[in-house]
């Protein structure tokens, strides 16, 4: 399946259009979407989130992947049928209440789709409320709060407060540049990372657990 090879590399130089021609070609090869999916799109995704936290690439490179990996995606997601792309879990993320930063949960969310994961992004300057509700009406396993100020940070508290009815059905995952584990740990956050790459390692370790 050499196709597959050529989509990774294709994904990894971040050629939106190669891989929208080369997953194409998969499929017309009669290879199965989930296999296009899994060992090619994610694949690459992962290799990707490696070098990112090993500072060998950057946001941009990140980006860009992240887009060829959506233009694979938009090709073999319409012949997906019900549950046959296997999602490793659902997560619910949003930049809290205050706070209009979303570069870095947007990396956060392409890292977490990358590697299989369903993700409904609530957007910027969210409200306690708006988690809860989303909560309630996508019934996650993963909640993701992020904030880049300081001044939002106690945001961060309340949310996980507003949370406190769901604790036994959700994990609380938080990040952002002022966040620390030490600060994670303080408003009873299950975890906190540092970076998108490790976001996806923490997502599958709250989830192991
Ligand atoms: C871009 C930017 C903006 C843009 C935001 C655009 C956008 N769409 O996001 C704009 C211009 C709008 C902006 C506005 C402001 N900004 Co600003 N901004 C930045 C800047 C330069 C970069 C932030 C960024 O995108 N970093 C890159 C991403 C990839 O990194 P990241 O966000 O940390 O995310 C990574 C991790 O933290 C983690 N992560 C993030 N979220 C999550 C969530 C989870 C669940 C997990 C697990 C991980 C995780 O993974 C990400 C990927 O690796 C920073 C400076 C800096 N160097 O950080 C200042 C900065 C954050 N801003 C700052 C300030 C003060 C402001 C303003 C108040 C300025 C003003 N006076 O108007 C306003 C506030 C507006 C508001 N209410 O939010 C200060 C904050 C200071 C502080 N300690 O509070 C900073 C630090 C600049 C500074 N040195 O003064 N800003």
């Amino acid at each position: 399946m050499a196709v597959l090879e050529e989509i990774k590399e294709a994904l990894m130089a971040g050629n939106a259009n190669k891989v929208r021609e080369l997953t194409q070609k998969a499929l017309d090869e009669g290879i199965a979407p989930t296999t296009i999916i899994n060992d090619g799109l994610i694949a690459a995704m992962n290799v990707i989130g490696v070098k990112f936290k090993n500072n060998e690439v950057y946001v941009p490179e990140v980006l860009v992947a992240a887009r060829a990996m959506h233009a694979g995606m938009d090709v073999v997601k319409p012949l997906l049928t019900g549950d046959a792309l296997e999602e490793k879990g659902t997560m619910v993320i949003g930049t809290v209440k205050g706070d209009l930063h979303d570069i870095g949960k947007n990396l956060v969310i392409m890292m977490m789709e990358g590697a299989g994961f369903k993700v409904i992004d609530l957007g910027i300057d969210v409200p306690v409320e708006k988690f809860v509700q989303a909560v309630e009406e996508h019934k996650p396993q993963l909640v993701g709060i992020s904030a880049l100020l300081t001044s939002t940070m106690m945001q961060m508290k309340k949310t996980v407060e507003g949370l406190a009815a769901y604790r036994d059905k959700i994990k609380i995952m938080v990040g952002g540049a002022p966040v620390t584990q030490k600060f994670a740990d303080e408003i009873g956050a299950d975890g906190y990372a540092p970076d998108a790459a490790s976001a996806v390692d923490l997502a599958r370790q709250l989830l192991a657990s």
